[in-house]
């Protein structure tokens, strides 16, 4: 029997403070999820969310202006628990879209003096940064874009900047730009792709950027499958909810932020937000541990032929695969602050990946693999190969992810690559094959870090999990790989 707690929106309609890029299902089940029990512990708010899609989706912001910004989350702790939140905190939804829509009321919703601070969740790829050194990618048609119609901008980059332009020459001081993207060192990152853009249109303005800005770094934690015909479904029987902007999502849920708010800042510690002085140490456990795990469970799993997280950790070669992936080479390169126990967080991993209630699909968390992989395994790659350790699990990840990026699955006439890369993939598969693909992969500098891709020992681990591969297929791989000792 499912137990459904209800919690409605109460409070009144609180005042908007911060400007949201990116309407996604992660915002709408996690910031605004802590942003609504704000609400509800203070009755009142100066923090209500002006949120915006800036390509994907209008469908959604359509039906969230109907409904007054009003929807739901659905938090499954498993098949017996679930906590149904009505949240009201979202009090503007905008899209933008190539056509520009509602580029106008963004920016100056963003300009407005109580806008202060603005978030972010536009994936990896929406900074245009390189994956690999961090650096702006000039030659990004949206970052070209922006170069040319500073004032008018598309990229994520270029509507905080012209926003912050505004700011600036209307004497109003720079709201807090706040990463809540699964990239390490996030708020630098994002720092980096706003002063790198506006040191190419105005030194002055790229001056105030550096002097005036905070871009505090955060971890972002929960895991949100991309809604599909089923989720809602399931809602709709379970919990007899028919909203279209509803997101389901797991009960377990964190959020770790550096403390740099010039402007001020909800009390988010009331809401077990985690406020320290340096968050690294904890994102970079959270994407080798979490996200790499993840990776390795899509692209290992996809070709034996899993569809979602759950089916891929009930596989129980999977699942010592995952396992001996994080206490052999992801823990040995974190260090963490006292009072953490990594092998306690690599078992609450498990358990959550086995949370049945949530179908999430393989190929969402195998899409823009070129965004992610330097972040949760080639970094620790390189760590762990400075310690003369072994490597297996990634080498075996990065196999299959080439092999992925490569090859049609079984069943599939063509498979539809979702990456940024997928140009240069199709490529490389066209011209190469075995171990001169490999190579031509491994020397693709967008992904690879330069010192990573010159080192001998990691090219022979991919090349051995890769012939092997080739040889045996995945499941007879795996099989051996991941025997118990
Ligand atoms: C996933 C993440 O899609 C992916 O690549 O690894 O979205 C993951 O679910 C979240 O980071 C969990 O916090």
């Amino acid at each position: 029997m499912l137990d459904v707690k209800l919690v409605p929106s109460t409070g009144a309609s609180p005042q908007i403070g911060i400007v949201h890029l990116g309407l996604g299902a992660f915002h709408r089940a996690h910031q605004a999820v802590y942003l609504q029990r704000h609400l509800n512990r203070h009755g009142e708010s100066e923090w209500g969310l002006c949120s915006a899609n800036l390509r994907s989706n209008r469908t959604l912001v359509d039906q969230l202006r109907e409904r007054d910004g009003h929807y739901h989350v659905a938090e499954y702790r498993d098949r017996e628990q679930v906590t149904l939140r009505e949240i009201g905190v979202l009090r503007e939804a905008l899209y933008v879209g190539e056509g520009g829509q509602d580029l106008e009321s963004l920016l100056q919703r963003m300009a407005a003096p109580q806008t202060r601070i603005v978030t972010l969740t536009v994936t990896e790829k929406g900074y245009c940064l390189s994956p690999s050194s961090g650096q702006l990618r000039r030659e990004d048609p949206l970052i070209a874009h922006d170069m040319a119609h500073p004032q008018t901008p598309r990229s994520a980059p270029g509507i905080v900047l012209e926003a912050l332009r505004r700011r600036r020459a209307a004497g109003t001081p720079a709201f807090t730009v706040l990463c809540c993207d699964n990239m390490p060192d996030n708020g630098q990152r994002t720092r980096q792709a706003v002063s790198a853009l506006a040191a190419i249109q105005d030194a002055a303005l790229a001056k105030w950027v550096e002097e005036q800005v905070a871009f505090p770094s955060s971890m972002v934690d929960r895991i949100v499958p991309a809604m599909d015909g089923e989720s809602f479904r399931r809602l709709a029987q379970e919990l007899d909810c028919h909203d279209p902007a509803a997101v389901v999502c797991e009960s377990f849920s964190q959020w770790v932020i550096e403390d740099r708010f010039p402007l001020g800042r909800p009390d988010w510690e009331l809401e077990g937000v985690q406020m320290v002085d340096d968050v690294r140490p904890f994102e970079t456990m959270k994407l080798r541990m979490l996200n790499g795990s993840h990776s390795l469970l899509a692209y290992v799993g996809l070709l034996v032929g899993h569809e979602t997280v759950f089916d891929a950790v009930s596989d129980a070669n999977l699942l010592r695969l995952i396992g001996r992936y994080m206490a052999e080479e992801a823990a040995p390169t974190l260090d963490m602050p006292a009072g953490i126990d990594l092998s306690v967080y690599a078992n609450d991993l498990k358990a959550r990946f086995a949370n049945d209630s949530l179908q999430h699909r393989l190929r969402q968390i195998a899409m823009d693999g070129s965004q992610k992989l330097p972040q949760r395994w080639l970094l620790g790659a390189q760590q762990l190969l400075d310690q003369g350790r072994d490597i297996a699990c990634i080498a075996l990840g990065i196999a299959a992810w080439i092999r992925y990026c490569t090859q049609p699955l079984p069943g599939q006439l063509a498979q539809l690559i979702d990456d940024p890369l997928n140009a240069t993939f199709a490529d490389l598969a066209g011209r190469f094959e075995g171990e001169a693909l490999v190579k031509a992969f491994l020397e693709v500098d967008e992904v690879f870090p330069a010192q990573l891709s010159a080192r001998a020992a990691f090219h022979d681990a991919v090349q051995s999990a890769y012939a092997a591969l080739a040889r045996d297929g995945m499941g007879k791989l795996l099989s051996t790989f991941a025997a118990p000792n």
